[in-house]
């Protein structure tokens, strides 16, 4: 069976219409081997408007119906996902290219973060607030916002809709999702999951999910909509860059979480195994294209020679390969030009006196495939493509031997989302949890920088963009608050004591 097919019978069995993935005029690959495997349908701009009002119709109904009820919706989606979940993570990881424990994983974070949307769902709490009048209560109510827009990228193609998705839909929302062009399969299948939950569910109102497949300009329209109240948007800082400004100008929200170039802290005292398979993970897990891949790696000079010795290794011996027939660990790059990004990058490292191991391209027959060797480069100092984000799997090794200058270069970079430090010294771990620590939105003790659980909120400082999803109170972004007072008493005392007797 070729790819094309097995994806047409997953596909089918997940509910999406032949007509929505053959015929259409945006061919999706499959970076296993780069063949087209199908032809989806994109929308117009003016479409995706119209579209748009669909859900802000949908919003008005369903902002109404009681949130443990709207938590039931997503229960019944965490129902599908675990029904379906072999079928979907074949299906990212043909999309995505990921190795199938990655695929699985990707649908097991949906499965997760349903099961936190229905807790939450009865626990959107406001506070009561002691008022400075006699006879009067203060208290906060979090009410639904209205349509939120999704933007996610190829690399977590499912996992960053439903983190997005379940906490906007039990907070009262609607929900447009705008998928990158890379991976519309796997999209149209989640759609499809959706769908089948709210026809279970029975009332849903119609039009309170939807999917915009499309270009640019279809993001643009997404993003620029007056109906369309918080846009979460997954991608690069120059994504967010525009992004930003565009719903800053309407005041809308944003959710923004861009680039990271996430560095790992190795101390004298580290536990060097464990510190060895944590980095192994992090750097060449999903071939570097995470956004909380491990990039930048901190030595210290005392333990140097042996770690590098150890990841050298490592970095020449792990499997790269088709993640459908073989069991490497590394799969495919997204496409040619993540490939192109990569080789620019090393060969900069090298201008800049960087030690290369690995990095070049493996030929597996299929000229439109892009598997590479991942990159080990040991680096004189953080300079040039150091300090930048590179979609791939490269990872910078840099020396040190002073705790507070490796904590100043940590934080030397625009981006600022995962972080890592390894070490049995409790100071030193410490101070990188600490304020004047490790400036990113995920600092980490003894784990790497990837693989973040659903239950935190997700996100990162700086050119990172300071959004936060998935767990902890990242609900709040998704809902608008009211301060109420109330007033019991006979009188009408001012705040401030501030008299105004007519
Ligand atoms: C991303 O790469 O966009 O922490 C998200 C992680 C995953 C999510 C990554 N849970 O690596």
């Amino acid at each position: 069976m070729t790819i094309a097919q097995e994806t047409a019978e997953l596909l089918t069995s997940l509910g999406v219409s032949k007509e929505s993935f053959t015929g259409g005029d945006l061919p999706a690959k499959s970076p296993i081997t780069g063949e087209k495997i199908a032809d989806v349908r994109s929308v117009s701009p003016a479409e995706a408007g119209r579209i748009i009002e669909q859900a802000d119709a949908a919003f008005r109904a369903w902002r109404l119906v009681p949130a443990p009820r709207r938590g039931e919706l997503v229960r019944l989606l965490g129902e599908e996902l675990r029904a379906h979940k072999a079928e979907l993570g074949r299906l990212v990881s043909i999309e995505a290219g990921k190795i199938p424990s990655e695929g699985l994983g990707e649908v097991q974070e949906m499965i997760d973060i349903c099961d936190f949307a229905v807790g939450l769902s009865r626990q959107l709490y406001g506070l009561t607030i002691a008022t400075e009048r006699p006879g009067h209560r203060m208290m906060e109510t979090w009410h639904p916002l209205g349509v939120v827009g999704v933007i996610s990228a190829f690399n977590f193609p499912v996992a960053v809709w439903s983190w997005n998705a379940a906490l906007a839909l039990v907070c009262g929302n609607a929900i447009v999702w705008k998928p990158s062009e890379k991976t519309p399969l796997t999209a149209l299948a989640c759609n499809a999951i959706l769908k089948r939950a709210m026809a279970r569910f029975g009332d849903a109102p119609e039009g309170l999910a939807q999917l915009l497949i499309g270009d640019r300009a279809v993001g643009e329209a997404l993003v620029d909509h007056p109906k369309v109240a918080l846009v979460s948007a997954t991608g690069s800082t120059r994504m967010g860059r525009d992004v930003g400004p565009r719903l800053a100008k309407r005041f809308a929200r944003a959710i923004l979480e861009l680039g990271g170039n996430n560095a790992g802290i190795v101390c004298p005292s580290a536990d060097l195994d464990m510190a060895l398979r944590a980095i192994a993970f992090g750097a060449m897990g999903t071939a570097g294209q995470r956004c909380t891949t491990l990039r930048r790696l901190f030595v210290h000079e005392s333990i140097y020679d042996a770690l590098v010795q150890r990841l050298r290794k490592a970095y020449e011996s792990v499997s790269v390969g088709n993640p459908l027939t073989t069991n490497a660990l590394v799969g495919p790059l997204i496409d040619e030009a993540a490939f192109r990004g990569m080789e620019k990058a090393i060969e900069r490292a090298r201008a800049e006196g960087g030690k290369v191991t690995g990095g070049s391209r493996i030929d597996t027959g299929d000229a439109a495939a892009f598997y590479v060797r991942p990159a080990l480069v040991e680096m004189p100092d953080q300079t040039g493509p150091v300090t930048e984000e590179t979609f791939a799997p490269i990872l910078y090794v840099m020396k040190y031997s002073d705790f507070d200058e490796v904590l100043a270069k940590h934080n030397a970079v625009g981006a600022g989302l995962s972080s890592s430090i390894f070490t049995l010294d409790m100071r030193e771990a410490e101070r990188f949890l600490s304020a004047d620590g490790s400036d990113c939105g995920i600092a980490n003790v003894n784990i790497g920088t990837s693989g973040a659980e659903i239950g935190g909120a997700f996100g990162g400082e700086k050119e990172t963009g300071g959004g936060r999803e998935s767990g902890s109170d990242a609900w709040k972004a998704y809902m608008r608050r009211a301060t109420n007072t109330v007033n019991y008493s006979k009188a009408l005392p001012l705040a401030q004591g501030v008299s105004f007797d007519i």
